[in-house]
């Protein structure tokens, strides 16, 4: 079955359509760059099928039917925390670390162990903010993981935990990088990134890097030679000129550099934490954001649908909403999203399955590897 939104001409066709939207309409299908003013206009104003049909263009000019997936797993050395993001259902202060996970370096090695002779391609390796993990005990690890599997891509560290083991080594993040490059870290997650505007900021995660530093860290990481992800935490406190300040800053930066692999909306979930009171977003502003960042983003080729997080279903409707990418098989590796209430409590799809839910939507499962080089097409 092959998910239909209702063809642009369809849609561009109804009179009572405001102007400004058939003029963003045009704009897109001549591959112009939109303002924010028209950004902010399509959240405020663009239905799901006007935006949706946009996006599913798009997304199709760039990619056809393909959507991509890689064979993943993930290790989270502990959930210790320095930091205190109210969003946050997985971190333990130091004080508590007793309730939470703090894993060695011989653990972390086993945990790739178990993966020997299995054809992963990618470990992504985030986690707390624990004091005593330092940059040299996180260079070890990696130097380890290299040795024992050289063929595996190492994706690592978000910006705020590589910011906060900068600072303790008195490093500049350009050393700091380095550092972990030359152990072997290869490229780094998008997470971190929140919304960049400092007044949701302060309310939500006060004291962890802000905009600027993040933007410093994968723009360095960026003139090194690595590639870099970028995320954003939506569907809290945050409004629509919030988003698109922050997808803004994004593309900006993209210009500047071409580092950024992907960008990855993740949606806000509830469950067991100090935001509890916020309600999640729904399932159709889910998919209005995705299809609008794919407007937005003009210089971003992936949108990820991380389906750890947004659940399996929306995942796979997403990609009728201009997503093209659907991370990994991850093999109940992470514990962030399960333990902020997702639907998806131990999350993990064979190869089968998370192509399955791919051809089920009428589009073609490619196998990638951390770069978007193409492994498999799934014909
Ligand atoms: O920065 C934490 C988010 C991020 C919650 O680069 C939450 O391929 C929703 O960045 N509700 C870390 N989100 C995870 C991350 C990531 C995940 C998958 C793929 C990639 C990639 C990166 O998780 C944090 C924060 O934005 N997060 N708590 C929550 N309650
Ligand atoms: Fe720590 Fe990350 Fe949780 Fe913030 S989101 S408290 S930095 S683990």
């Amino acid at each position: 079955m092959t998910v239909h939104t209702p063809s642009l001409d369809f849609i561009l066709s109804n009179k009572s359509l405001d102007s400004r939207l058939i003029q963003i309409a045009e704009k897109v299908r001549q591959q112009q760059r939109l303002t924010d003013e028209e950004g902010v206009l399509l959240f405020e104003k663009g239905e799901l099928s006007f935006v949706g049909a946009l996006a599913a263009d798009v997304a199709s000019r760039l990619h056809g039917k393909k959507v991509y997936f890689n064979r993943n797993f993930h290790i989270e050395p502990t959930n210790v925390c320095v930091f205190t993001c109210n969003f946050c259902s997985y971190s333990r202060k130091y004080k508590h670390r007793d309730e939470g996970w703090e894993l060695t370096q011989n653990e972390m090695l086993d945990l790739v162990k178990k993966y020997d002779g299995q054809a992963v391609t990618e470990v992504h390796i985030v986690g707390g903010v624990h004091p005593k993990m330092n940059l040299e005990f996180f260079c070890e690890v990696i130097a380890k993981i290299r040795a024992h599997r050289p063929d595996l891509h190492i994706k690592g560290f978000t910006a705020v935990e590589l910011d906060y083991m900068f600072r303790k080594a008195k490093l500049s993040v350009e050393d700091g990088l380095k550092a972990l490059q030359a152990a072997g870290l290869q490229s780094l997650p998008g997470g971190g990134a929140e919304i960049f505007a400092p007044e949701v900021r302060a309310e939500i995660c006060p004291d962890k890097v802000d905009a600027a530093g993040w933007l410093e860290i994968h723009e360095t990481a960026h003139r090194l030679g690595m590639h870099t992800n970028a995320t954003m935490l939506y569907g809290h406190i945050e409004n629509y000129a919030q988003r698109i300040d922050h997808m803004s800053r994004l593309r900006s930066s993209q210009d500047k550099t071409e580092g950024y692999n992907c960008f990855i909306p993740l949606k806000f979930r509830n469950g067991n934490n100090d935001m509890s009171q916020v309600p999640e977003s729904t399932v159709v502003e889910d998919m209005r954001l995705y299809a609008i960042a794919r407007l937005f983003l003009d210089n971003f080729r992936n949108l990820k649908a991380y389906w750890p997080m947004l659940g399996r279903n929306s995942a796979q409707l997403s990609l009728a909403f201009g997503v093209n990418d659907l991370d990994g098989t991850i093999d109940d590796t992470t514990k962030i999203y399960s333990m902020a209430g997702s639907e998806e409590q131990s999350p993990s799809l064979s190869t089968e399955q998370i192509c399955e839910l791919i051809t089920a939507v009428g589009k073609v499962p490619v196998e990638r590897d951390t770069l978007y080089n193409e492994l498999n097409v799934f014909a």
